[in-house]
């Protein structure tokens, strides 16, 4: 304890004049006039400071303020010049508002457009669908042309052919015909023999029956209609000269008759009686109408002149006649 107390220092204390000082061990130098000087030196410390920072405010003044006044002019003309463009976009703006009914307006004909460019899209796919088809046609035409000109190449072969059968054709038509004739011949002759077979004689399309057993004339008649025919007449010189041959000088009846006692002679059959053709096959002297009942004829005689005029009530051979009529095919 007394160490630390004989290191702690002891205090002095001095008054001068109007300074009181404290101080440990020893008391503080004089200072003597060193302290008088010390406080003007400071005051003119600060005047100069002031006055060198007055000029260097003025100077600085003088050097800045052209510069901010141009700086200010500037920000005015930048000013005006961004006035001007707010009024520009303010303008554009407006314009924009007025543009864009425009464009909707354009819009909706851009629309209009496509859908008129989708339909002429679709109108030239189905013109080229139609296109394709016609050319597949028009190949088709092409390979018909190309058959019809081939075909048309052959056409004089075909022509000559066509004659050659056109000939043949002609001849086969011929032969046709002739053999249509010969089967008309051979049906003819099959009835002209069926009918000779059952006792008819045939003569210039006519059969002829001469009967074995006598009759008088309307008994004659009846048989022969009872044969589809009638007691013949006589109609050509021919026809009375194969009557009289195949009569052979018997005695029969034929269709010739009196339309009553003073009648004229008519034919049975109703040929139409030729007296002048008649009056040539009458026996010279006949008819004489013996005893007034001669009033039917017969042939007496193998001549042409052969006709005699005779009782009806006789009974004699008669000869029907028919025509010749071809039986049906
Ligand atoms: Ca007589």
């Amino acid at each position: 304890m007394k160490a630390a107390e004989s290191e702690v220092p002891d205090a002095h204390f001095t008054v001068d004049k109007q300074n009181v000082s404290l101080w440990p061990r020893e008391p503080p130098p004089k200072t003597g006039p060193c302290l008088v000087l010390r406080k003007p030196l400071t005051v003119r410390a600060a005047v100069i400071i002031l006055t060198l920072g007055l000029t260097a405010s003025v100077l600085l003044q003088a050097i800045f303020y052209p510069w901010f006044m141009r700086t200010i002019s500037d920000v005015k003309t930048n000013a005006q010049l961004l006035k001007g463009r707010v009024d520009n976009i303010s303008t554009l703006g407006s314009e924009v508002k007025r543009n864009r009914g425009s464009v909707e307006a354009t819009g909706i004909q851009v629309r209009m457009v496509n859908a008129s460019l989708d339909h002429m899209r679709s109108q030239i796919e189905k013109l080229e669908a139609g296109v394709k088809k016609a050319d597949a046609q028009i190949q088709i035409l092409t390979r018909r042309w190309e058959e019809v000109i081939d075909l048309n190449a052959q056409i004089p072969a075909l022509k000559r052919d066509l004659d050659k059968a056109s000939s043949l054709n002609a001849k086969v038509r011929g032969l046709q015909s002739s053999l249509e004739n010969i089967s008309k011949l051979l049906k003819r002759q099959n009835d002209i023999l069926q009918m000779v077979s059952q006792g008819w004689k045939y003569f210039k399309e006519n059969f002829y029956y001469f009967s074995r057993i006598p009759k008088t004339w309307y008994s004659a008649q009846q048989f022969c209609m009872s044969r589809d025919s009638h007691l013949t007449s006589v109609t050509s010189e021919s026809e009375q000269e194969f009557l009289y041959k195949v009569a052979g000088g018997l005695f029969y009846w034929i269709g010739l008759t009196k339309a009553g006692s003073e009648g004229d002679w008519y034919w049975v059959d109703n040929t139409p009686f030729d007296k002048d053709l008649s009056a040539r096959f009458w026996i010279p002297g006949e008819p004489n109408n013996f005893g007034n009942n001669e009033h039917c004829a017969n042939i007496k005689a193998s001549s042409l002149q052969s006709w005699n005029d005779a009782s009806c009530d006789n009974k004699l051979f008669f000869i029907c006649k028919r025509p010749y009529i071809p039986s049906e095919p």
